[in-house]
């Protein structure tokens, strides 16, 4: 049985090795990004079966994705590869240290020609939770339909909904994300994102009850703060793992594969914090999307401190 279903786009990214504008040329580096991808390999890493399903162009740049999940023991039996679009592409930089800009060149790309059809095979064989972001429905008419149609089908059989909203300015304005992701949070068991993100879906004056009705729970995201977990029984507050920060992005994705891990090892809300900010800190302490995440075995490290040398 397959615990995790998750399905979005993955980009070819294309990331700066120094810090610095482009124009005036640079080494880069070549790997993947994906929000939902990103937390398959985080899930993945620390021992979950999970299945990742989206499109890909028929060029290398497909190739690369597919090996990459492959490798990370990842199911990616029915991820299609369409013939007639290319795989979309994310450059990433630091123009200046510290600071990450990302571009995307990802317009009518493979991943847009994501479907209902596609995402319901995948659902077939019942998944604990279904992991979805606020990405993709930002991609296509067909993306969003596929969304809409995966949440629905895995809350009638019994699934855990999970959704990260993710907003990404640069695919869509904030009204048409918020009046577009409000039916989806409504099929949620679990909505992450920042508080930003959180007013997107519930509006600013919404209250803990309102947003927590029939068991939902919020993650909201603090960053350098933590992270705080909204429930009908209560809220739950932990603070980040103090570690050096090389490279945020990713980081909302290691978060939630700590999170959901935990949630599937059986632990409670305290617990589940507790591994999603560990991730996290695995996370921003070492570059790329997902190359730093940690396996099981390495997940206790954060506890040996820094500066120390382990022999
Ligand atoms: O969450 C990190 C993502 O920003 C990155 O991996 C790419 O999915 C991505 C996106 O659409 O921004």
């Amino acid at each position: 049985m397959i615990d995790v279903l998750t399905f979005g786009e993955t980009l070819v990214s294309i990331t700066a090795s120094d810090i610095g504008p482009l124009m005036v040329g640079a080494r880069m580096q070549l790997s993947i990004a994906g929000a939902e991808s990103n937390v398959a390999i985080g899930l993945a890493r620390l021992g979950h079966r999970v299945r990742w399903t989206g499109c890909v162009g028929n060029d290398e740049f497909g190739e690369i994705i597919l090996r990459t999940l492959r490798a990370e023991g990842i199911d990616t039996t029915l991820a299609r590869t369409v013939p007639d679009a290319p795989t979309a592409l994310m450059i990433k930089q630091q123009p200046i240290g510290q600071l990450s800009k990302v571009t995307y060149f990802r317009t009518n790309s493979a991943g847009t020609r994501i479907d209902p059809d596609l995402t319901g095979s995948a659902l077939a064989e019942h998944p604990k939770i279904l992991h979805v972001t606020g990405i993709t429905p930002a991609l296509s008419e067909s993306a969003l339909e596929a969304v809409t149609a995966a949440m629905t089908a895995a809350t009638a059989n019994g699934a855990h909904v999970s959704l990260d909203v993710n907003y990404r300015s640069a695919l869509w304005p904030a009204d048409k994300a918020s009046k577009t992701l409000r039916p989806l949070a409504e099929l949620s068991d679990t909505i992450f994102g920042s508080t930003g993100e959180i007013e997107l879906i519930t509006g600013k004056d919404a209250d803990v009850a309102s947003m927590t009705a029939n068991g939902r729970v919020i993650v909201v995201k603090e960053g350098d703060d933590g992270a705080t977990v909204l429930t009908d029984g209560g809220q739950f507050k932990r603070g980040a793992f103090e570690v050096p920060t090389v490279d945020t992005v990713g980081a909302g994705d290691a978060f939630v594969a700590g999170y959901l891990s935990a949630q599937l090892d059986g632990l409670d809300i305290k617990e589940r914090l507790e591994r999603a900010c560990a991730t996290g800190a695995f996370s921003v302490a070492t570059h790329g999307d997902w190359e730093g995440l940690p396996t099981r075995r390495n997940l206790p490290l954060l506890n040996r401190g820094l500066n120390v040398t382990i022999r």
